[in-house]
C-alpha cells in the first residue's frame, strides 16, 4: 500500500456545519414559493450543488420557474446564506477538526479542500482555517458534481499526489462514492448506516485517534 500523502477534506458537514444556514435560507425561499420544506428534506441537499438544490425544492412543491426567476432566486438565496456565513467564527469549527489539521500539517502532508460550495474560500477565511490548505477545489472549479470523482482528482493533481495516496474525509454518500471511484481511501464522517460504503466511518473527529491516523498513513 502507498504511503498516504494527501488529505482531502469536504467542507459542509466535515469542517463546519453550514447545512443549518443553507436550511434557513432555503426554507425562507420555499415559503415565498409556497412550498413546504422540512429539515428532513434539507438532508437531500447536503453535498448537492446550489442549482440542483433549487431544482429539488421545486420538485418537492411541483413547481416550475422561468430561467430568469430561477437565476434570481439562486442569487436571493445565496445573499441570505452569506449573511449567516459572515457572522461565523472559529467557534463553529467542528470538534477536533483543528487538532487533525495541525497533526497532518506538522507531519508535512498535503491538505486539500474538496467541496461543492462556491463559497468555500469565504467560509474558510471566516473561520480562520484557510492557511492550512495547500489547495482548494470548490464549486467554481468543477463541471461534474459528486459522485463524479472530478473534485477530488483535481485536488490530488494540484498537490501532485497520486489518487491511491490520498485520504478523503466526507459526510455525504455521493462524496464517499466519488472517493471510492477515484481509488482514494474514504473516511465517512457521520452515521455508519448511511455511510456504509466508506473504508472507515467515525461519528466525528473526536473519535479518530492519532494512532488510527498514524496507521492509515503507512
Ligand atoms: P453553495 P460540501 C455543499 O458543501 C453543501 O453540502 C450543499 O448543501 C450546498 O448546496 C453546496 O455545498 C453548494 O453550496 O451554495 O455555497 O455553492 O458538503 O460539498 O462542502
Ligand atoms: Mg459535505
Amino acid at each position: 500500500m502507498k504511503e498516504k500523502k494527501g488529505f482531502i477534506f469536504d467542507l459542509d458537514g466535515v469542517i463546519v456545519d453550514t447545512a443549518k444556514y443553507h436550511f434557513l435560507a432555503w426554507k425562507n425561499l420555499a415559503e415565498e414559493l409556497d412550498i413546504n420544506f422540512t429539515e428532513k428534506d434539507n438532508e437531500r441537499l447536503k453535498g448537492v450543488s446550489r442549482v440542483r438544490s433549487l431544482e429539488i425544492i421545486l420538485e418537492l412543491g411541483n413547481k416550475t420557474l422561468s430561467k430568469e426567476d430561477f437565476d434570481n432566486y439562486l442569487v436571493q438565496k445565496n445573499e441570505e446564506y452569506l449573511d449567516y456565513i459572515d457572522k461565523m467564527d472559529e467557534n463553529e469549527i467542528l470538534p477536533d477538526v483543528l487538532k487533525t489539521l495541525k497533526f497532518l500539517k506538522e507531519k508535512g502532508y498535503h491538505i486539500v479542500l474538496g467541496s461543492a460550495s462556491k463559497n468555500a474560500r469565504r467560509i474558510l477565511k471566516q473561520v480562520n482555517l484557510i492557511d492550512y490548505f495547500d489547495a482548494i477545489v470548490d464549486g467554481n472549479d468543477v463541471s461534474k458534481a459528486k459522485p463524479d470523482p472530478e473534485v477530488f482528482v483535481i485536488g490530488a493533481t494540484k498537490v501532485g499526489v497520486e489518487n491511491e495516496a490520498c485520504v478523503v474525509f466526507e459526510d455525504s454518500v455521493a462524496g464517499i462514492q466519488a472517493s471510492n471511484t477515484a481509488g482514494m481511501t474514504s473516511i465517512g464522517i457521520g452515521s455508519k448506516t448511511v455511510l456504509g460504503e466508506a473504508d472507515y466511518v467515525f461519528a466525528d473527529f473526536t473519535e479518530m485517534s492519532d494512532e488510527f491516523l498514524n496507521k492509515l498513513i503507512k
